[in-house]
C-alpha cells in the first residue's frame, strides 16, 4: 500500500520528484522514469545549450552537501514552540540573556546578493545541516519577499513545494517569512480573501514566524494581516521599516518618537515580537543603540532587529544593539553575508563568545555551512550585483540592499551603466518629491520608477512640475499617488499628484476594502481548463489558485513551462542554467538503482532554417534532437 500511495501521488506521477529526495530515500520509488520525462528534459537541455551563454559553458564543480553530526538529538527553538505557544515562548525570550539569531541566508541573503536566484536543490541542501547547526537559534528566515515570485518566474519551480521539503528537513526550526501585508508576496495590495487565504495556506505548508511589514508603515495596512496570521497560532513580528537618521538634528519625520508610537500601536495588535526592518542599512551602530534602549523601555515583546551590511556599520549596529539589550538579530552566513546583504552570523557568534550575550551556536558548524554556501554560490555568478565594498553613501541615497544591485542591473539594461551615479542622485530627488518615503518593497519601486523615469525624460526635483506637467507617469507611480498602496506618513505633495494623476480621484480608505475578492472556484476551473490538473487534491488545488491569483501570468508560464518540459528542480544548477558542457554528463534519478546518464556528445552547425542537431547518450545509447538557434 506504501508504493501504491507512491505512484498516486501526483507529484510523482508528474515525475516532479528531487533528485536529493530520491537520493536519501530510495526506498520511495519503484517506477522507471516514463520515455516521456526524459525527451522533455532533453529539449530543456537543449534549447540551454544551444540558447544560452554562447561559446564555452562555464564549469562548476559539483556540490558537497554540509556535514553535520547526524546521530545528534536535536532540541531547537519549533521544539519549545510547541511546548509553550507562540506567546510563551516570546515571553520566555524576554527573560533570557542570550542573544537570539535568524540565519537569513536562505531569504534575504541571497535575494540581495544574487537576485534570489537560488535554486531549492541548492537551498535545501543545506537544510538539515542547519536543522542541527541552529538548534539554538532563533529561526531560519527561508520563505517570502521575492522568493515567491522568482521561483516560479525564473526557476521553474514551486515555492510550495520549497516550503514543504524545508520543513520535512528543519523539523526542530523555526521557519520564518517576510510578508509584505496587503502586497502578500507581490508588489501591490491584494483583495482581502486572497492575503488571508495566502497566509492560512502558508502557516500549513511550513511558516513559523510570520514578520508583516508595511511599505508605508501604515499600521492599518498591517491589521488584517496581523490578525489573520495571529489566527493561525504561528509566531507574528509586528516589522516597522526604519528609514532617516534618528540621530539627525534635521530629521523631524522619522523620529525616535515615530518609532515607539508605531511600535506600541503594533504590541497592542498582539503581536509576538517588534521587528525593526532597516531593508536599506541606514540604522547607524549609536542610533541601534538608541532605538533599542528605548523600545526595549517601552514595550513589553521582544525586539528583533533586521539590517543590511550596505554600509559595512552592520557587525557593529549589531553589537551596540546587543549590548542595548535586543532580543534577536538577523545575520547571514558568512560566505552569503555583507555588503548588501546581512551582517555576518559567523563574526558576531565569534565576537560574542564568553560574552553573557554568547548565541550559543557552534562556529564550526558554521563555517561548515560557509564553505557549502560558498561554493554554490558561484554558479549564481551572472546574478551578482558587482558591489564589492562597503558604500556609505548609502545614508544619503536610503536604496535599499535588494533594489541596489536591481537599479544598476536596470541602468545597464539601458545602456547607461555610466549614469548610474546620476541615477542614484534622482533617486534621492525622486523620494523628495514623492514627500521622503519608507523605501521599502514597493514603495521603493516607485521611487526607484520616478527616478529612471526623470532620467529618460531629463527631469529633476527643479523642473518637474513644470516640464514634466503634460507627460504619463509609471504605473507604480500612478498607483501609489491613487492610494493604492495606502496613506503615507505626512500625506501626499499636492503638486506633484495633481500633475501624475490628471483626473483621477485619489482614495484615502484601505485598498483592500475596495478591490473585489478573488473568486478562488473560478480560478481552479479556468486551471483545470488551460492545464493537465488530473490528480491533484483539494489543498493542493487551493494551493495553485492562490499562485494564480497573485501572479497569473507568471504562475501560467511555469505551468507551461512544466508541461514543455516536465521537472526541472533535479538538474544541478549549473546545468539548469547552462545546460552541459560538450562531453558533459548528468545524472536523472531514477527507480530501481537504475539513473538515467545523460551526456552531451557534440552538435552540428545550424542548418537553413537555423536548426543545430545535438546528439546525446541516454543510458549510452545515441539520441539525436533537433533544435532551433534562436541567437
Ligand atoms: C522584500 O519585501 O522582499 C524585502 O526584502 C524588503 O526589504
Ligand atoms: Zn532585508
Amino acid at each position: 500500500s506504501f508504493l501504491i500511495n507512491v505512484i498516486n501521488n501526483p507529484t510523482f506521477q508528474a515525475g516532479a520528484c528531487y533528485t536529493t529526495f530520491i537520493e536519501e530515500t530510495p526506498e520511495l520509488f519503484s517506477l522507471s522514469q516514463s520515455p516521456d520525462r526524459v525527451s522533455k528534459i532533453l529539449d530543456f537541455l537543449g534549447d540551454k545549450i544551444v540558447n544560452v551563454s554562447k561559446g564555452e559553458k562555464p564549469y562548476f564543480e559539483d556540490r558537497v552537501l554540509p556535514k553535520y553530526d547526524e546521530t545528534a538529538l536535536v532540541y531547537g527553538a519549533k521544539d519549545e514552540f510547541k511546548k509553550l505557544g507562540a506567546k510563551g515562548f516570546t515571553q520566555k525570550i524576554l527573560g533570557e540573556k542570550r542573544l537570539y539569531v535568524t540565519d537569513t541566508s536562505m531569504r534575504d541573503a541571497q535575494q540581495s546578493l544574487i537576485a534570489t536566484r537560488m535554486r531549492t536543490k541548492d537551498i535545501v541542501g543545506a537544510a538539515k545541516a542547519s536543522n542541527v547547526i541552529f538548534q539554538n537559534a532563533f529561526s531560519v528566515e527561508a520563505w517570502g519577499g521575492a522568493t515567491y515570485d522568482t521561483a516560479y518566474r525564473f526557476l521553474k519551480e514551486s515555492p510550495w513545494k520549497r516550503l514543504e521539503i524545508l520543513s520535512e528537513r528543519m523539523p526542530n526550526t523555526l521557519i520564518q517569512m517576510l510578508l509584505r501585508a496587503s502586497n502578500a508576496v507581490g508588489y501591490s495590495n491584494y483583495p482581502d480573501n486572497l492575503v488571508k487565504e495566502f497566509i492560512r495556506i502558508s502557516a500549513i505548508k511550513g511558516v513559523d514566524v510570520f514578520r508583516v511589514f508595511d511599505s508605508l508603515n501604515w499600521i492599518e495596512n498591517m491589521k488584517m494581516p496581523v490578525e489573520e496570521a495571529l489566527k493561525t497560532g504561528k509566531i507574528v513580528e509586528g516589522s516597522l521599516c526604519y528609514t532617516g537618521d534618528i540621530m539627525s538634528p534635521n530629521e523631524v519625520k522619522y523620529t525616535l518618537d515615530y518609532y515607539v508610537e508605531k511600535a506600541k500601536e503594533l504590541e497592542a495588535m498582539g503581536v509576538h515580537i517588534l521587528a525593526i526592518k532597516d531593508m536599506a542599512g541606514l540604522l547607524k551602530p549609536y542610533a541601534a543603540q538608541k532605538l533599542v534602549e528605548t523600545l526595549k523601555s517601552e514595550l513589553h515583546i521582544p525586539v528583533h532587529l533586521h539590517t543590511h551590511d550596505t554600509t559595512g556599520a552592520g557587525v557593529a549596529t549589531v553589537l551596540k544593539a546587543a549590548e542595548a539589550g535586543v532580543d534577536i538579530v538577523d545575520l547571514a552566513i558568512e560566505s552569503m553575508s555583507s555588503c548588501t546583504s546581512q551582517p555576518s552570523l559567523n563574526v558576531v557568534v565569534e565576537a560574542l563568545k564568553g560574552t553573557e550575550r554568547d548565541t550559543g551556536l557552534d562556529f564550526e558548524g558554521l563555517d561548515e555551512l560557509s564553505r557549502y554556501y560558498e561554493h554554490v554560490r558561484k554558479v549564481y555568478k551572472a546574478n551578482e550585483s558587482g558591489m564589492v565594498s562597503p558604500n556609505a553613501q548609502i545614508y544619503k541615497y536610503e536604496i535599499p540592499g535588494g533594489q541596489y544591485s536591481n537599479l544598476l542591473a536596470q541602468v545597464t539594461e539601458m545602456g547607461s551603466k555610466d549614469e548610474f551615479e546620476k541615477i542614484k542622485e534622482l533617486y534621492r530627488q525622486a523620494n523628495i518629491l514623492l514627500g521622503n518615503l519608507i523605501k521599502v518593497t514597493p514603495s521603493s519601486k516607485v521611487v526607484g520608477d520616478l527616478a529612471i523615469f526623470m532620467l529618460k525624460n531629463g527631469l529633476t526635483k527643479d523642473n518637474i512640475l513644470t516640464e514634466g506637467a503634460s507627460l504619463s507617469y509609471p504605473d507604480s507611480v500612478i498607483d501609489f499617488f491613487k492610494g493604492m498602496m495606502g496613506q503615507p506618513e505626512g500625506g501626499f505633495p499636492k503638486e506633484l499628484q495633481k500633475i501624475v494623476l490628471k483626473d483621477i480621484e485619489p482614495i484615502t480608505v484601505r485598498p483592500g476594502t475596495l478591490l473585489p475578492d478573488v473568486d478562488f472556484e473560478d480560478i481552479k476551473h479556468h486551471l483545470r481548463e488551460k492545464f493537465d490538473m488530473k490528480g491533484f487534491s483539494d489543498f493542493e488545488m487551493e494551493q495553485k489558485a492562490v499562485s494564480y491569483a497573485l501572479y497569473p501570468k507568471v504562475y501560467e508560464d511555469y505551468c507551461t513551462h512544466f508541461e514543455a518540459y516536465n521537472d526541472v528542480t533535479t538538474l544541478e544548477s549549473h546545468v539548469y542554467f547552462y545546460g552541459l558542457r560538450k562531453g558533459e554528463e548528468t545524472v536523472l534519478k531514477a527507480s530501481e538503482g537504475r539513473d538515467i546518464l545523460i551526456k552531451f556528445v557534440g552538435m552540428s552547425d545550424p542548418d537553413k532554417e537555423g536548426y543545430r542537431v545535438l546528439t546525446f547518450e541516454v543510458n549510452g545509447i545515441l539520441r539525436e534532437l533537433k533544435v532551433l538557434d534562436k541567437t
